[in-house]
């Protein structure tokens, strides 16, 4: 008598895909007053005072600087509020959103 043997079927594990994340992008102009930028900093990307004068003053000597990391959306979003904030008072301050590597 021949024994069937019936392998259970290796279960098919779908990859599931982190959505990539977009990196908020600072950069500098000789117009926006440095304390603005640090508040802007503060307000929108929830910063201590400390780290948003860091940001501040490497976009400022640099040119530019990576601000945080978010979805898609909330980069895109961040960004176009920090930048209205400046534009409101007359400020030609940048912010951009470019997705990571
Ligand atoms: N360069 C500006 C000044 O000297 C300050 C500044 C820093 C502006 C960073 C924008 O992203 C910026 N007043």
């Amino acid at each position: 008598m021949s024994d069937i043997v019936i392998k259970p079927r290796a279960k098919i594990q779908p990859k599931t895909q982190r959505p990539r994340l977009h990196k908020v992008i600072l950069l500098n102009d000789d117009y926006t007053p440095r304390e603005f930028v640090v508040t802007v900093l503060k307000a929108e990307f929830r910063m201590s005072q400390d780290q948003a004068y860091r940001v501040m003053m490497t976009a400022h000597r640099r040119g530019a600087c990576v601000v945080a990391v978010y979805t898609k959306d909330v980069a895109e979003t961040k960004a176009t509020r920090a930048t209205e904030a400046g534009r409101k008072q007359g400020y030609p301050l940048l912010f951009t959103t470019e997705p990571e590597e």
